[in-house]
């Protein structure tokens, strides 16, 4: 554990401090912020009636075109020449979205990695390797600061040139590994093309996020880099990697949210009202600390749903693994899918693997999702048993009857380093 007092802090505890830290963080926004102001004024709620987290749900949500309608810096809580860092997570249209950090906000975005990292069980001493991009994207300074901080050496390798990560992770033998997981799933093929032994590397944990994955991928990748990996999660918004990280030793049970700097709420992405724990809706955060650019309740779009676990090691709520982004989610035929389900369904199959793309397309008024998967080493993508089981299966989990197409192994899209797209989608 990284800092054992404030993980185990109990629950009572962690609520008077953010109850404190939310009463402060209103006030300086309603005073700072002219977008804050405007939102509670036309609202008709005084600062003052804010007395703590259970007073949240009565502040009105902050989103994405927010950020995009104060661009670059109409966000700003500090005078700009207290600005030590800026980030942008870029859309896929129009203009990024810009976040700024002043001095305490670098502070604690190293201490949450740094948590993070320990928690994902690294140590004091290990060497991380960090191909996670370098740049705008929060990814590669985020993890890089926070290992720091921990005392870990970072290689920063950045994402890509995949001959070079397999000849650092030969030659230089980090213990710990941070990238996407799609990444991952690159690196662990690549070792098995080149006949490398995973047990001849010295690295024991991967730390994989900055998209949505599930249990398909983790098998692949822990065999193939002979690794415990677990997930990362965070966004630029709120800060970058580190808002919430799994256990090493309680896998597939969540990720603690570093709630003492992060407050989250799970509501009901149609209607907005917050949500009991273990319902699924859309994730909001509150930024208790953040100095340069605070948010308040803001929609980050993600759908899981939060469960505190009393036979966890920690005491700060769990998170259960992102299902997709909101509008990342397809309707077909009225069903609503994320890619994810299509991957857990995958995995139930030794025949396939996780590489797979959903072709989505529409003839006349109806659309039709292809899933095009590749089979394991040692079974045939001509064989039709395989594609029809798949197809039954899609069927009877998530109610859709989708194309399959088997395909052969290396002929899906692999990540070059960064995240990966899935979703084809032929309509646009
Ligand atoms: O992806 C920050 C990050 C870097 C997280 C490295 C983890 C590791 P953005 O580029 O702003 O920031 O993208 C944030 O990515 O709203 C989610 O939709 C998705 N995402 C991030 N982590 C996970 C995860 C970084 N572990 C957006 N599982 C978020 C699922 C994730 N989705």
């Amino acid at each position: 554990m990284y800092k054992q007092e404030i993980e185990t802090l109990p629950l009572r505890k962690l609520r008077k401090l953010q109850n404190e830290r939310l009463v402060q963080l209103v006030q300086r926004v309603y005073a700072k912020v002219p977008f804050y102001k405007r939102q509670f004024d036309e609202a008709g709620i005084k600062p003052s009636s804010i007395k703590g987290v259970k007073d949240l749900h009565k502040i009105p949500f902050t989103q994405k075109a927010h950020l995009r309608d104060n661009y670059p810096f109409d966000l700003l809580a500090v005078p700009m020449k207290q600005v030590l860092r800026i980030h942008a997570s870029s859309g896929t249209t129009g203009k990024p979205t810009v976040v700024s950090y002043n001095r305490q906000d670098l502070r604690i975005f190293d201490e949450v990695v740094a948590r993070s990292l320990a928690c994902a069980g690294a140590k004091k001493g290990m060497k991380l390797h960090n191909a996670y991009g370098y740049g705008l994207f929060t990814g590669g300074l985020g993890m890089h600061g926070g290992a720091t901080k921990l005392g870990m050496a970072v290689i920063p390798v950045s994402g890509g040139m995949t001959d070079r990560q397999i000849m650092i992770l030969q030659d230089f033998k980090p213990e710990v590994i941070c990238c996407t997981p799609s990444y991952a799933q690159t690196l662990s093929e690549e070792m098995i093309k080149r006949n490398i032994d995973p047990k001849s590397l010295a690295v024991k944990y991967a730390v994989l996020g900055a998209e949505p994955w599930t249990e398909a991928i983790r098998s692949q990748v822990e065999l193939g880099l002979d690794v415990t990996a677990t997930n990362i999660y965070g966004l630029s918004e709120i800060i970058g990697p580190g808002v919430s990280q799994e256990d090493f030793e309680e896998k597939g049970s969540g990720s603690y949210v570093w709630e003492d700097h992060f407050f989250p709420e799970v509501v009901d992405k149609d209607t907005g009202e917050p949500l009991p724990y273990g319902e699924e809706g859309v994730l909001v955060f509150t930024t208790l600390t953040k100095q340069a650019m605070p948010l308040l309740r803001y929609w980050t779009n993600d759908i899981c749903s939060l469960e505190y676990d009393k036979s966890g090691k920690r005491t700060h709520v769990k998170m259960s693994a992102i299902k997709g982004r909101a509008d990342d989610m397809l309707i077909i035929r009225g069903v609503n899918l994320f890619y994810t389900q299509v991957e857990e369904v995958i995995n139930e199959f030794d025949f396939l693997t996780p590489n797979y793309q959903l072709i989505v397309s529409r003839k006349k008024t109806m659309d039709e999702v292809l899933v095009a998967v590749e089979v394991a080493a040692g079974f045939e993508h001509t064989n039709d048993v395989y594609r029809k089981k798949l197809v039954e299966k899609i069927k009877n989990t998530i109610g859709l009857t989708m194309r399959v197409q088997l395909a052969p192994m290396g002929s899906i899209p692999r990540s070059q380093g960064g995240k990966l797209q899935r979703i084809v989608d032929q309509r646009k």
